[in-house]
């Protein structure tokens, strides 16, 4: 069921004004017939005179799980890749690297965590397991382990350290366990090695408290031995023994990698998806980065990108500035992703002084941006208002409150979706956030923002096409005392929890749109080449 309506019906250029109520119509002296105004009468206060309010909208399916919800809210969650890849300088281990290489000379599982909260970020995922099959904790299953080698001794367990790091600083865990193993003798064999995998995730997820997040990927090199993967008892056995974790792969079941290694999401971004449709190892990027509108499962994206070129630390690797990480932001957080952002701590088995910068000034952005919503005292209507202007619960001043569970909602059946910020003065503003309460499900399909200029016409400043959790558009800097946001296109009445304008003055925008840059193909040379120039000039782009 799609419901949309044309930007020209009664939301031409010439009609500027909210829309009048009742009262204000009276007051401009319009003829009006005795008889309409009975009926006016009737429409305006029937629904309050009536004893019960009227029920909230009936949601649309599909709907996130308690466990999504709770994924998506927390935004951000920090990836921690480390291992023997760490020592040897390699991305994808051979594994058969000596577990003597694995030494750590001040290992800080308390420094990652607190590095996490300070930037913002409420979830860390380590690599209990790469495609070396090297476990940073002591598995029963295996020698080839944190037990092997030098590090404490061989009694040292790095997921039991993050796990306890984690619960102390009240910040969420999770775990990568990779399917591809380079190492272990039985890979190759279907069932011994699913065994051997499900024998590894059960210790990881009941030896650790709660684990809130299991990643898991289809990554292999070319000419590897070739299996089958039994991720349907995989999923299960997940679900049944941390029923509060989300699964994260290629294809979900509970969220879906973006499509690529980049951190940015495509403008168009639904949670729809059908799970049917993606094959983890094989998906289509283009499917994976939009989602489907016709989905029939809830499966919302996740942006993972590494803060360096490489996953794992590098000696000869630089981070990128604080302004590339907002950047990834606003094309993640702000298309209704997840970013998993990768802070790999290095041989000495701490996070790098440089990258700790990063996160700071990046933090220091959001702060400095985000923190005060400029429409906060802004005067709120609404083309209409379910249940009567009276009815508070889904008023259109709503959208200036936090948080997913107060929200506008438009009366039945309306020819237009329009809500009017109108502020005591002028507000200079170049950014702007708009939230849907997802629980009901992602309805809107499109919409666009006008603000009245000097000349009493609106001017259309941005558009877009869905919106979901979390929507950011920045668009060249604008002054108005009046704005309008429209929803052209929805999959149902349109609901919004939270609209908010901010002046982004570090961001400097051009009129070309730029490609998602692969930074994890690009030479050391070069990336450090390009970040030089991006800080010089700033990054310039559209969100
Ligand atoms: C990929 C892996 O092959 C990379 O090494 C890295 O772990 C990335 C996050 O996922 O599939």
């Amino acid at each position: 069921m799609v419901q949309s309506t044309m930007k020209s019906n009664n939301l031409n250029n010439t009609a500027p004004q909210p829309q009048k109520s009742f009262i204000q119509s009276l007051r401009s002296h319009q003829p009006i017939s005795l008889y309409i105004f009975i009926i006016i009468l009737l429409a305006q206060f029937l629904p309050s005179l009536s004893s019960h309010p009227v029920p909230p909208p009936i949601p649309i399916l599909p709907l996130p799980t308690s466990q999504q919800l709770s994924w998506q809210v927390s935004e951000m969650a920090l990836f921690l890749h480390f291992g023997p890849n760490t020592f040897t300088d390699t991305e994808w281990g051979t594994g058969h690297a000596d577990p003597s290489v694995f030494s750590p000379t001040s290992l800080s599982a308390a420094q990652w965590v607190t590095v996490a909260k300070e930037a913002g970020f409420s979830r860390v995922i380590l690599t209990a397991k790469h495609h070396d099959g090297f476990c940073l904790w002591p598995s029963e299953y295996t020698d080839y382990s944190v037990k092997s080698s030098p590090w404490k001794n061989g009694t040292g367990d790095v997921v039991g350290e993050l796990a306890e790091a984690a619960r102390n600083a009240g910040i969420q865990l999770g775990v990568y366990l990779s399917p591809w193993d380079r190492h272990e003798a039985v890979y190759g064999k279907t069932l011994e090695y699913n065994e051997y995998y499900m024998g590894q995730m059960t210790e990881l997820l009941t030896s650790y408290g709660v684990i809130k997040e299991v990643w898991l990927d289809g990554a292999k090199g070319e000419g590897e031995k070739d299996m089958e993967y039994f991720f349907d008892d995989w999923f299960s056995l997940i679900h049944q023994l941390q029923p509060g974790a989300v699964i994260f792969s290629d294809a979900g079941p509970d969220t879906r990698w973006v499509g690529d290694e980049a951190g940015f999401a495509a403008t168009t971004c639904w949670s729809l998806f059908n799970r049917s449709a993606a094959k983890i190892g094989g998906t289509d990027p283009k499917y994976s980065q939009g989602g489907d509108p016709f989905g029939h499962d809830w499966v919302p994206a996740e942006c993972d990108v590494s803060i360096r070129p490489g996953w794992f630390w590098h000696a000869s690797q630089v981070p990128k500035s604080g302004m590339d990480l907002l950047q990834l932001y606003y094309k993640s957080v702000g298309r209704n992703c997840l970013l998993l952002l990768n802070v790999p701590p290095n041989s000495s088995g701490l996070i790098s002084d440089e990258d700790i910068q990063v996160l700071r000034d990046f933090s220091d952005l959001r702060t400095s941006i985000l923190s005060h919503n400029l429409a906060e005292n802004a005067i709120v209507s609404a083309g209409s208002t379910r249940g009567g202007s009276d009815d508070c619960r889904f008023a259109s001043q709503r959208i200036l409150e936090e948080g997913i569970y107060t929200y506008w909602a438009p009366n039945k059946n309306q020819l237009s979706w329009v809500l009017y910020l109108e502020f005591p003065e002028a507000l200079s503003f170049n950014l702007l956030e708009v939230q849907e309460p997802i629980h009901m499900g992602q309805r809107i399909i499109e919409f666009h923002v006008d603000i009245l200029n000097e000349k009493g016409e609106w001017k259309e400043v941005t558009n877009g096409t869905t919106v979901g959790y979390r929507r950011l558009l920045l668009f060249p800097k604008v002054k108005t005392h009046l704005v309008r946001f429209v929803i052209d296109k929805s999959r149902a009445d349109p609901l919004i929890c939270y609209l908010a304008i901010y002046l982004d003055s570090f961001s400097i925008l051009s009129n070309e749109p730029i490609q998602a840059p692969d930074y994890t193909r690009m030479p050391v040379k070069f990336f450090s080449k390009l970040r030089t120039t991006l800080n010089l000039f700033k990054f310039s782009s559209w969100v």
